[in-house]
């Protein structure tokens, strides 16, 4: 035994991160808060949902969630007593301006919530991250007039809420995040249609919504309003406030079914560049500001292009590389050369595969349909963001759920001894050290995804992905610590060299 677990830490791995490195857990506002009505907080699209029949698999709503919004102290001392030095969290919109338009007033008992919570995680030693917007759209903009599929609306919406964040956080906050996955939010949103705003070409589930276009327009506001909102930071912010701002991207590797096969490895690459190059080529990318190639030749027209002005405002417009990464997938060609490519499709015409074609597996199940732990496609998915886009790499979210963590509490101590999250960890962030011992590749921060059990969105609380266990029937929510907590701080404090 080492350190309490029967495994030992690489010693060659010791003080492989630098000394400024930080390290948390990260959260998102509808997940955690509760409070959905409280304090003169307006409706976000995800309550519209949640309060629609049938939208959520077991039928709950974020009304409470975690209760983070009574028991933001209690967090931050559970995340002191887990060692981290940074936490990343979202903004919820409607919380700060109810109705969230420009003209529309701001709600002090909102910003008042996030200024103590900044100011209880400073006294803590924690640095914040704050993320303006993980995926709730004030339900009033939705309704006024389609929030992101009207772009100029939409951008000075978002550029005035970004900027009273600014003015009322930017004195003690110094990470800044625009949007959480883009990507994930225009597909989920508008092309299955299971996330907020439920909008899909499929008739038989959604009322509105075209599948073949809507995700690329969705996707276009994002990183038009985005780079709206980095040019009001750079030029009215930054200059005194001296802090660092970007997106984070979501994105798995994949990788061929075959590697022998031609057909295969272009799949491979295509799947990166619909899910990854999407967003990162305009933002990260080098040469002429435009979507990736096989995105235009396969949408054409429905695909955006970029004003000039958009261009400009889009390119070098986030400080680091935000990402965001889960799992890996062994994926080939769906429709051969020459046959017509469903309108529909949003993947870049791919089948996805658990087993490539020699029978290897993409990792070990966890409690999730899509996610597998498979630190292998993390290893060369960090190398292949680095070479194609060399900017420093902020890890925003990685996690996990696990079989079994459906109990009643109290929760046994075997169920708190989550072996196959610690495994998760161990060998994901075992592949971030050596990617930075080995090969130089330049990663400043990791984020757990995440603090504790929580809303997982139309999965409601059927998916469990914390290192915190929360006894969601209890009134006060009870939170349980998993050991995968303190597995993380041990081995971070390992890693992180010393000052
Ligand atoms: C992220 N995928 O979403 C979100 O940022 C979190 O809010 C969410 O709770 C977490 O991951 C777990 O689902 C993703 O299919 C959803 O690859 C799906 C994927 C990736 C990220």
């Amino acid at each position: 035994m080492v350190n309490g677990f029967d495994f030992a830490l690489e010693a060659e791995l010791k003080g492989a991160l630098r000394k400024d490195f930080l390290w948390g857990y990260a959260t998102a506002a509808p997940q955690i808060e509760g409070a959905w009505n409280i304090d003169g907080k307006g409706p976000s699209t995800w309550d519209v949902l949640a309060h629609t029949p049938g939208r959520v698999l077991d039928n709950s709503t974020g009304d409470d969630a975690c209760r983070s919004y009574d028991f933001f102290k209690e967090d931050v001392k559970l995340m002191k007593s887990y060692g981290v030095n940074a936490y990343r969290f979202s903004l919820s919109w409607s919380r700060i301006i109810p109705l969230g338009s420009a003209s529309d007033p701001v709600n002090e008992a909102g910003l008042a919530f996030y200024s103590d919570l900044i100011d209880e995680l400073l006294a803590a030693g924690i640095t914040p991250f704050l993320t303006l917007f993980h995926w709730d759209v004030p339900a009033a903009l939705e309704e006024r007039y389609k929030s992101m599929l009207n772009q100029d609306k939409f951008v000075k919406d978002f550029v005035r809420y970004a900027r009273v964040c600014f003015e009322r956080f930017g004195d003690r906050v110094k990470h800044w995040i625009t949007y959480n996955e883009p990507g994930v939010y225009a597909l989920a949103g508008y092309a299955g249609g299971a996330h907020a705003p439920n909008r899909s070409s499929d008739r038989e589930k959604y009322d509105e919504g075209d599948t073949s276009t809507e995700p690329w327009i969705v996707g276009h506001t994002q990183l038009v309003s985005h780079g709206h909102v980095v040019k009001v930071y750079r030029d009215e912010f930054q200059p005194k406030q001296g802090g660092t701002i970007g997106i984070t991207l979501s994105g798995n590797w994949s990788e061929p079914w075959d590697v022998e096969d031609e057909s295969d490895r272009a799949a491979a690459q295509r799947a990166l560049e619909f899910e990854i190059a999407w967003f990162a080529d305009p933002v990260h990318g080098i040469g002429e500001v435009d979507y990736p190639a096989c995105m235009r030749e396969q949408l054409g027209d429905r695909l955006p292009t970029f004003t000039d002005n958009e261009k400009k405002l889009v390119r070098g417009s986030s400080d680091f590389y935000g990402m965001n990464t889960y799992t890996a997938f062994f994926v080939r060609t769906a429709v051969p050369p020459g046959s017509p490519i469903p309108p529909e499709d949003h993947k870049g015409n791919l089948l996805w595969f658990d087993e490539n074609k020699q029978g290897v597996s993409r990792g070990a199940e966890s409690d999730t349909e899509w996610l597998r732990t498979s630190p292998w496609g993390f290893a060369k998915l960090l190398r292949w963001i680095w070479s194609r886009y060399h900017k420093p790499i902020f890890v925003t979210e990685n996690g996990t759920t696990t079989k079994g963590e459906h109990v009643s509490a109290p929760p046994r101590e075997d169920v708190l001894n989550d072996t196959h999250r610690i495994e998760f960890y161990r060998s994901y962030v075992g592949e971030l050290a050596k990617a930075v011992k080995e090969e130089g590749i330049d990663i400043r921060s990791y984020f757990g995804w995440t603090l504790m059990d929580n809303w997982e969105w139309a999965k409601g609380y059927t998916d469990r992905f914390g290192v915190t266990w929360i006894d969601f029937e209890s009134p006060e929510k009870t939170r349980y610590p998993k050991r995968s907590a303190a597995f993380n701080r041990q081995y971070f404090k390992h890693l992180i060299a010393e000052a």
